[in-house]
């Protein structure tokens, strides 16, 4: 896709949701683990979990299971009993979810203050509007291209309503990466170590252990990974 259409269509997609995911609200308890969540970039219900994650500053290892996907669709399906996206796991607490809107609600009880923020807590309003931030990106991120799987999870710095990070998300999903996601929306309390580590606070940002390459710019990540990943 030309540059500019991809970056502006992104952009649609934040503003559709009113740029919730791009701050930081209310923390509550820190969890000790990072929680695990398997989705989709495409799939609306799994934006408003991703959203929520970024507004908690919650880490978590992303399993995505695009449609095709040989790996963490299957995964799930032995796991949870069948192929529905989100489900999360917190490994702190033992709780398993389907459905996204008990997951949001659990996650700002346990994390958070307990008050779900409005963007997320508007019922069909909310679920319209996430539907809404992927229409104008028909297709990207919902289906696998062949990949050859890394032999370390990747590391994504990112925030849910940056929209470079989509981009580089959406690849990740296609390819079937798994990530640890470092979320770094503003106000977070990560963003100093993150700046100590990469020099700069600009995100996406990638680390691949496996290759040792550590890199900001979403049309070049996009790039490396096919390049590495894309069978
Ligand atoms: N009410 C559920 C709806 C979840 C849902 O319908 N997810 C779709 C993806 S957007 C799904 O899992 N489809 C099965 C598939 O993709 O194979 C929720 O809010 O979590």
């Amino acid at each position: 896709m030309n540059r500019i259409l991809d970056v502006t269509t992104s952009i649609a997609a934040t503003l559709a949701r009113l740029g919730s995911g791009a701050q930081v609200g209310t923390l509550g308890a820190r969890p000790e683990q990072p929680l695990e969540l398997y989705e989709f970039e495409a799939c609306p219900f799994c934006r408003k979990v991703r959203e929520a994650l970024s507004i908690l500053d919650l880490e978590a290892v992303v399993y995505p299971c695009p449609k095709g996907g040989p790996r963490y669709r299957e995964q799930l399906k032995a796991r949870g009993g069948k192929a529905q996206f989100p489900y999360l796991v917190d490994p702190n607490t033992g709780k398993e979810m389907y459905e996204s809107d008990d997951i949001v609600r659990y996650l700002f009880a346990q994390y958070g203050d307990g008050k779900v923020p409005a963007l997320l807590a508007a019922g069909p309003i909310t679920d319209l509007t996430a539907f809404l931030a992927g229409a104008p990106r028909p297709g990207l991120g919902a289906r696998y291209q062949s990949a050859n799987a890394p032999e370390l999870s990747l590391e994504l710095y990112s925030f849910e309503a940056s929209p470079f990070c989509r981009i580089v998300r959406e690849k990740l999903c296609t390819l079937e990466l798994p990530y640890r996601l470092h979320n770094v929306a503003k106000g977070s309390p990560s963003r100093g170590d993150f700046v100590t580590r990469s020099g700069k606070m600009m995100v996406p940002y990638l680390v691949d252990q496996n290759t040792s390459v550590e890199m900001f710019e979403s049309a070049e990540i996009v790039a490396y990974l096919d390049a590495t990943y894309a069978a």
